[in-house]
C-alpha cells in the first residue's frame, strides 16, 4: 500500500446483445499502459456543450458535465433540474449514480483483501455458505461479472414504468435479490464468459456486510466518503429521498409519447450495493482520479482490478471498474450508471489526472444514452474526438448493457 493510500492502517436493445456473453479470458493484444494515454488532448468544452444539447433534444430534460484537469475544472449544463420549477440544472445537483455504486462496492472489498480478510480466488461459499448453488464462484468471478448468475433485474424491469411502480417503495433484503435470481439457472459455467448482472454486486454487497458486520453504508462511508470527503455522496437505503439540492430523475416510458415519469423518489433497494449511492459530478471526479491515482487500495489490488476482459471492440471490464477505449486511442477508466430518470458517465485517465463526469436526467432512452457517451469523446480526444453533438450519432451505435435496458430509439422517435 503506497504512503498516500487513504485508508492509512490497512488500507439495450437488440444491437448489444450480442456484447452481452463474451468469453474470457480475453486478455490479449492490449495497447502498453503508458499508449493508453498517448492521444489525449485538450479538453473541447464546445464539444461537450454540443453533445449536452444534442441529449437535450433527444428527450433528457437536463444534462451537465463535469472535467476534472489537474486542479482546473470545466463546467457546462444544459436543461433544467425540476420540471415543475423550471430551475436549471448545475453542477451542485446531486444525482442517483446507478452502476457506478459498483466500483464503490468493489473498493470495499478490494480494501478487505489488502487487509486479509478475503481473497480475490475464494469461492464465495466459504464466506457466504450455502448461498449460491455452484461453489465454485469466486470473490473475484463476482467483481468480474463471471460468475454466471441470472441477472434478477432481466425480470423486474421488462416493462419499464410498471416494473419501476413495483419496486419504487418496496424494501428488499439481498437474500430476497438472490433468491430471485436462483429462481433461474445459470447463465454460465463459472469463469467462462463475462455477463453483465447486478446479482454478482448484490452478493458483493453480502460480502461487505458479513465479513465486516457492519453495513454497506457504514464501510462506504468510514472507507470512501469521508477520507476522500465526499460530502456530496451518501448511501440512504432504505431511505427514498436524496438529501439537499438534487436533479429530479425522469423516466421514459416504452410507449411513444408518453410523458416522462417523476422517478426521483424510490428506495432503489432493487439495486443497493449494485446501484443506490447518490453523488454529484465533483465527487465522482475525485474518486475515480483517487481510485486511479492509487489512494484507495494497494498497487497490487489496483493491478487486479485492471486486469480486463474484453467487451467488443471500444470496452472493457476490470473488477467493478469499465475501460471505454476512445477514437483518439485514448483509454478512460470508470464505470456507466443506468437507475430510473438518470444516466451516468464517470471515467478518468489511465493516472486519474483527468475526469469527466456526465450526467442526464433521463433514462429508458437508449439515443440519449448513445449521445452522451460523446462527452467523453470531447473531455479526452479534444477536438479530435468523434462526437460533436449535432446529430448525437457519430459515435458508436452500443453499449454494454443488460438486456433489459433499451439502447435503440427513444420512445416517441
Ligand atoms: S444496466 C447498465 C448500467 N447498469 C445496469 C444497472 C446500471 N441498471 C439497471 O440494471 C437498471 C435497469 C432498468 C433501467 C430502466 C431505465 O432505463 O431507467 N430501464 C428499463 O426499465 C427498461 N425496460 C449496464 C446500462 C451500467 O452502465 O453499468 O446502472
Amino acid at each position: 500500500m503506497g504512503s498516500g493510500t487513504v485508508r492509512g492502517g490497512a488500507v439495450i436493445g437488440a444491437v448489444v446483445l450480442s456484447l452481452l456473453a463474451v468469453p474470457a479470458p480475453a486478455m490479449g493484444g492490449e495497447a502498453p499502459a503508458a499508449a493508453r494515454t498517448a492521444g489525449l488532448r485538450a479538453p473541447d468544452l464546445t464539444g461537450v456543450r454540443g453533445v449536452l444539447r444534442a441529449a437535450g433534444r433527444q428527450g433528457a430534460p437536463g444534462a451537465m458535465a463535469r472535467i476534472d484537469d489537474r486542479g482546473g475544472v470545466r463546467r457546462a449544463a444544459v436543461g433544467v433540474a425540476d420540471r415543475g420549477t423550471g430551475r436549471a440544472l448545475a453542477d451542485e445537483d446531486r444525482f442517483r449514480v446507478g452502476s457506478v455504486t459498483k466500483t464503490f462496492t468493489a473498493v470495499v472489498l478490494l480494501q478487505l483483501v489488502d487487509e486479509g480478510r478475503l481473497k480475490l480466488d475464494d469461492p464465495v461459499e466459504r464466506h457466504l455458505p450455502g448461498l449460491l448453488p455452484d461453489d465454485r464462484i469466486t470473490v473475484r468471478h463476482l467483481l468480474s461479472h463471471r460468475s454466471g448468475l441470472y441477472d434478477y433485474t432481466n425480470d423486474m424491469f421488462e416493462k419499464t414504468v410498471p416494473g419501476f411502480e413495483a419496486v419504487r417503495d418496496e424494501v428488499f433484503t439481498y437474500r430476497q435479490l438472490v433468491d430471485r435470481a436462483l429462481q433461474h439457472p445459470s447463465t454460465d459455467v463459472p469463469g467462462a464468459a463475462y455477463r453483465y448482472s447486478n446479482t454478482n454486486f448484490v452478493v458483493a454487497g453480502m460480502l461487505v456486510e458479513e465479513l465486516t458486520g457492519n453495513s454497506v453504508a457504514a464501510e462506504y462511508r468510514d472507507r470512501i466518503f469521508g477520507p476522500l470527503g465526499l460530502h456530496d455522496t451518501f448511501y440512504v437505503h432504505p431511505g427514498t429521498r436524496i438529501p439537499g439540492r438534487h436533479a429530479r430523475g425522469y423516466l421514459t416510458p416504452d410507449e411513444a409519447g408518453a410523458p416522462l415519469v417523476d422517478s426521483t423518489r424510490q428506495t432503489v433497494s432493487w439495486a443497493q450495493s449494485a446501484g443506490a449511492v447518490i453523488s454529484t459530478t465533483r465527487d465522482l471526479n475525485t474518486f475515480y482520479s483517487a481510485l486511479l491515482g492509487g489512494r484507495l487500495t494497494s498497487a497490487a489490488r489496483l493491478a487486479e482490478m485492471t486486469k480486463w476482459v474484453k467487451v467488443g471492440d471500444s470496452q472493457a471490464y476490470g473488477l467493478g471498474l469499465r475501460r471505454r477505449d476512445l477514437s483518439c486511442g485514448v483509454s478512460v477508466y470508470g464505470h456507466t450508471g443506468a437507475v430510473q430518470g438518470y444516466y451516468t458517465y464517470a471515467f478518468t485517465t489511465e493516472d486519474g489526472s483527468r475526469s469527466l463526469t456526465a450526467l442526464a436526467n433521463t433514462s429508458n432512452n437508449g439515443t440519449v444514452l448513445n449521445t452522451m457517451l460523446g462527452t467523453l469523446e470531447s473531455a479526452f480526444c479534444g477536438t479530435k474526438g468523434k462526437a460533436r453533438g449535432g446529430s448525437g450519432g457519430s459515435v458508436e451505435r452500443y453499449e454494454d448493457v443488460a438486456p433489459q435496458v433499451a439502447v435503440g430509439e427513444p420512445a416517441g422517435s
